[in-house]
């Protein structure tokens, strides 16, 4: 059992996650879903419980855990709740994790403290309505002015846009040099020219906050840089190998709930005068959801290892990415057919993962890209670009 491997302080970090999650994230996903609610007060809650910046150094407000306790949290939260677990992947591996990584002393005393405490919110806007897989190739301009610099530009779909206090924005500042003049901004989103709106509709992950962000000539300082001129797509490729981590573990959480409401459901619905947990059938679609959750955990843990160690973990994180998003789809598919009629309701959490679970295998690089990430690394062959 994988578990075994686990130190007594990071089960007490699980077991800690697991009952905040039952307590407090549970009861009002439903609601927060139905109503399309992105509930800050428990985002904010999220930042009291260290969720918010759990592998942020100490010093900076995070709690120093490794990438193995933090996985721990955010599976637990995953299992309650996708749109508060896009909360602690955003605000932790896309904001923090890359104002610590890139940021000057003053930046990161600026920031981090008041982010990993839930007392501000930041974003990562690095898509654009043009750009997506092809992240290089950002429209959005930075122009270089006395003293600063000048942003233009649009980004869309970015989680936690409307809220957020702080923007990290990815801008073009040298269309020749493609991806090396790409720079990161820490943008302050009540800087002028800076809009948001929010984006509604969508198929899942109703509840979080998710926003088209316009900066027309917003003005920023040159103490706004996250890293040097040219570092930007480092600094957002860096930030999705923490990313992706993220929302794989995330999607770990999806398929335990899976399994739990599974084999509870099973265990109590009586056909034929006895428990549909009795069907050879209902059995497999189980041991399926067991297999992938096992599986995508034990990928979530080698990419965590591999993190911890210092080890490139670029592919490694792809391959559990890809997946354990991919999983979280089959498990709460398989969840609603364990359920029947039921499970299209949302009496039970089962509609709301198959929902939440969805969107996993589009953002933070889709399993496309995964794939030819961990194509290109076993070929040495780039099929990102047109072959000759
Ligand atoms: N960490 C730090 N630097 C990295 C890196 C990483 N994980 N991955 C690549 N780089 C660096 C490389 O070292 C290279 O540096 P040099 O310019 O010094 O050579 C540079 O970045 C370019 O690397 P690479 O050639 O791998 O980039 P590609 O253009 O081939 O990348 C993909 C293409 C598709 C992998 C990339 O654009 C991608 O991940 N796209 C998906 C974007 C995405 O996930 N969007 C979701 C947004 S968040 S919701």
């Amino acid at each position: 059992m994988i578990d075994a491997a686990l130190s007594d302080e990071q089960r007490l970090i699980r077991e800690t996650a697991r009952e905040f999650v039952d307590n407090e994230v549970v009861p009002r996903a439903r609601e927060s879903d139905r109503a399309e609610r992105f509930d800050a007060e428990l985002a904010r809650r999220l930042g009291d419980m260290g969720y918010l910046g759990a592998p942020v150094a100490e010093q900076y407000g995070g709690r120093g855990l490794d990438f193995l306790g933090y996985g721990l949290i955010v599976e637990e939260v995953g299992r309650g709740d996708s749109a508060m677990r896009t909360v602690v992947s955003v605000q932790t591996s896309l904001v923090c994790g890359s104002i610590e990584r890139w940021g000057t002393e003053e930046q990161k005393q600026r920031w981090l403290p008041r982010l990993c405490a839930g007392e501000a919110f930041g974003c990562f806007g690095l898509t654009e309505p043009d750009t997506g897989s092809d992240a290089a190739n950002l429209r959005t301009r930075a122009e270089k002015i006395d003293g600063g610099w000048r942003i233009s530009g649009q980004k869309m779909w970015i989680s936690l846009g409307n809220v957020a206090e702080v923007a990290l924005i990815f801008a073009q500042t040298d269309p020749a040099r493609k991806h090396r003049g790409l720079a990161c901004f820490l943008v302050p989103t009540a800087s002028d020219g800076f809009a948001t709106q929010e984006i509604h509709g969508k198929l899942g992950l109703r509840a979080s906050d998710t926003a088209e962000i316009a900066l027309d000539a917003v003005e920023v300082a040159d103490e706004a840089l996250l890293g040097e001129v040219g570092d930007g797509f480092k600094v957002a490729m860096s930030a999705l190998d923490s990313g992706r981590y993220s929302v794989a573990a995330g999607c770990v959480g999806i398929c335990e709930g899976c399994v739990q409401s599974s084999v509870s459901y099973a265990t109590e619905r009586h056909q034929f005068d006895v428990p549909i947990a009795s069907f050879q059938l209902v059995q497999e679609m189980i041991a399926d959801m067991i297999v992938r959750r096992d599986a995508a955990r034990m990928l979530v843990r080698r990419a965590a290892l591999l993190k911890d160690a210092g080890e490139p973990s670029t592919v490694e994180t792809s391959v559990a990415k890809l997946y354990a998003t991919e999983s979280a789809v089959e498990c709460a598919n398989l969840a609603i057919q364990v359920h029947g009629g039921s499970g299209y309701v949302d009496d039970y959490p089962v509609e709301r993962y198959l929902r939440d679970a969805r969107v996993t295998t589009l953002y933070e690089g889709t399993s496309q890209i995964q794939k030819l990430i961990i194509g290109r690394d076993a070929t040495g062959i780039n099929a990102m670009v047109p072959q000759g």
